[in-house]
């Protein structure tokens, strides 16, 4: 009989354990996490559009939050959060809207002459979330992570400008730096003291670069895949 009842509340406590576990895997995503989806999300206060919510699909700058790509103007990274409309192409355009709408003129801004650069972008859930977990209002970077560094956060670039023979194009691989690995001037290092690759945005490696007509002019000594970090 003793061990009947020992099996019995062996078995409650499994059920129990197991239903301990459903809630807390349930509670955590659908409930906690505000998604794009319910319309409450809105761009950053400095932002060209805010108070706006964030839409799901591109917006006119390029963003497609939910996707986690940005495809546009190379400005255009940079415009709205710094109070400037999109730019769209045409610069006396550009210029009778900011006339039009009371606004100062990006000629000073250091991205301002890559304007007609296209930057296709691409991103992970830890670079940039496409929910609000940590409740703040804002889409979630390094969920989770006090900042960039151990959170496997990623991004690449695709640029392409120029016309004709100066066209041109360059592809680069971003990787947040590992919790272990060690800033050296201005060079990231594995655990092992193998290159990682050039410290940018102070958080970031850079782990790969191809450029057109010389192909890949830098190729991490840790490795160029994505899964290392
Ligand atoms: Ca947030």
């Amino acid at each position: 009989m003793k061990k009947i009842y020992i099996g019995l509340a062996a078995v409650l406590i499994l059920i129990g354990a197991m239903l301990l576990n459903t809630n807390v895997s349930s509670a955590k995503k659908p409930e906690a996490c505000t998604t794009i989806q319910d319309g409450v999300l809105t761009y950053s206060a400095t932002h060209y559009l805010n108070p706006n919510p964030l839409k799901i699909g591109y917006d006119e700058y390029g963003y497609n939050y939910q996707a986690h790509m940005f495809k546009g103007s190379y400005a255009n990274v940079y415009l709205g959060s710094d109070g400037f409309p999109p730019y769209k192409g045409d610069d006396n355009a550009y210029a009778q809207r900011l006339t039009d709408e009371g606004l100062s003129n990006p000629d000073n801004k250091w991205y301002w002459p890559y304007r007609n650069v296209d930057l296709l972008m691409k991103w992970n859930n830890a670079w940039l979330a496409n929910t609000d977990c940590d409740g703040d209002g804002l889409l979630d970077r390094h969920y989770e992570f006090t900042s960039y560094i151990g959170s496997g956060a990623w991004e690449t670039n695709h640029m392409k400008g120029g016309e004709g023979k100066d066209s041109w194009t360059y592809f680069t691989k971003i990787v947040a730096a590992p919790t272990d690995a060690t800033l050296n001037s201005g060079v990231w290092y594995n655990a092992e003291g193998i290159e990682i690759g050039p410290s940018i945005w102070g958080e970031f490696a850079t782990i790969m670069e191809v450029e057109s007509g010389l192909g890949a002019t830098y190729i991490s000594p840790a490795g160029p895949g994505f899964g290392k970090y």
